[in-house]
């Protein structure tokens, strides 16, 4: 993101206000549910937005997309998961239950007849907040969508008589890390493509399949150019036809084509923090 590092502005007016309507509704959650990427986990978290809304308050991180991902799960603190994956609802409430115990026990000898769990559910823009709660209520109310900032204001669903989740949008980090971070950020579809400069953003992938994934990269574009992104495109756009006239490639449609490729999860599983 070299030239266009400074003109992108990773925390726009609207997440500014999202995260003041964030901290105002903090007062009444009991848990937080952090959704990062399975696919680089280090990179979606967004501690800083943690620290500044709740610093006190207990978070369950659970990482999203497992299906997608290579990640070996060592992080006893991590819960693991997909959407595709019917048991992940099982484990993720067992451990809300584990942690709201005391809370619900406290509330019944106090005589409430029935106490209620409130969690947060936050993290970057379209990891899958929307579409983790709507599967964790075995309900499709909540809008969920393949692009960032579809979920425009804090929402509340009930999970079952005891717990209720709201669902927030997606918060960026005030300053992006460094260049590498930000390309990432765009292949899980965290940062909007159009926004960011799509050659070395594709450049950037193609040279970590490159290294990481050979064979499965090989494979799946019938290639034997591992050397050279240029000549690469060059040959995919001509595999692909994507030509302006006769002589000229048409690199801006290879790409976005390209770019659909290394999102879709079909070239193989993937750890962008391998
Ligand atoms: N492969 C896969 N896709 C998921 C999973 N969870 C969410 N998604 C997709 O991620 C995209 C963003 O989801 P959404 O819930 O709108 O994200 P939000 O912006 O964080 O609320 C959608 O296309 C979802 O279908 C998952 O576990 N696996
Ligand atoms: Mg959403």
């Amino acid at each position: 993101m070299k030239q266009n590092q400074g003109s992108i502005n990773w925390f726009p007016g609207h997440m500014q206000k999202a995260t003041r309507l964030m901290k105002e509704q903090i007062k009444i959650i009991d848990i937080i549910i952090q959704i990062v990427d399975s696919r680089s986990i280090i990179n979606s978290s967004n501690d800083e937005l943690i620290n500044e809304i709740a610093p006190n308050k207990i978070v369950i991180k659970i990482a999203l997309k497992g299906d997608l991902s290579d990640v070996f799960n060592n992080d006893k603190d991590i819960i693991h998961g997909s959407i595709k994956n019917e048991s992940f609802r099982k484990t993720v409430l067992h451990r809300i239950d584990t942690i709201a115990k005391t809370k619900i026990d406290s509330m019944l000898k106090k005589g409430i007849v029935k106490p209620k769990i409130y969690l947060m559910v936050l993290g970057l823009p379209n990891v899958g907040k929307s579409s983790f709660i709507n599967f964790i209520a075995k309900k499709s109310q909540l809008i969920t969508s393949d692009r960032p900032g579809v979920t425009k204001k804090n929402t509340w669903l009930k999970i079952n008589d005891q717990i209720q989740m709201m669902d927030t949008p997606g918060i960026l980090f005030k300053k992006i890390k460094d260049v590498e971070t930000g390309f990432i950020l765009t292949l899980i579809k965290c940062v909007k493509w159009d926004v960011t400069p799509k050659y070395e953003v594709i450049k950037f992938a193609y040279n970590f399949y490159v290294e990481n994934y050979l064979s499965e990269f090989k494979n799946h574009f019938n290639t034997e150019i591992i050397d050279d992104f240029q000549e690469f495109l060059n040959e995919y756009c001509l595999n692909k036809k994507m030509l302006l006239n006769k002589d000229e490639y048409d690199i801006e449609k290879s790409l976005e084509k390209l770019y659909k490729e290394f999102c879709s999860g079909n070239i193989c599983k993937i750890n962008y923090e391998k």
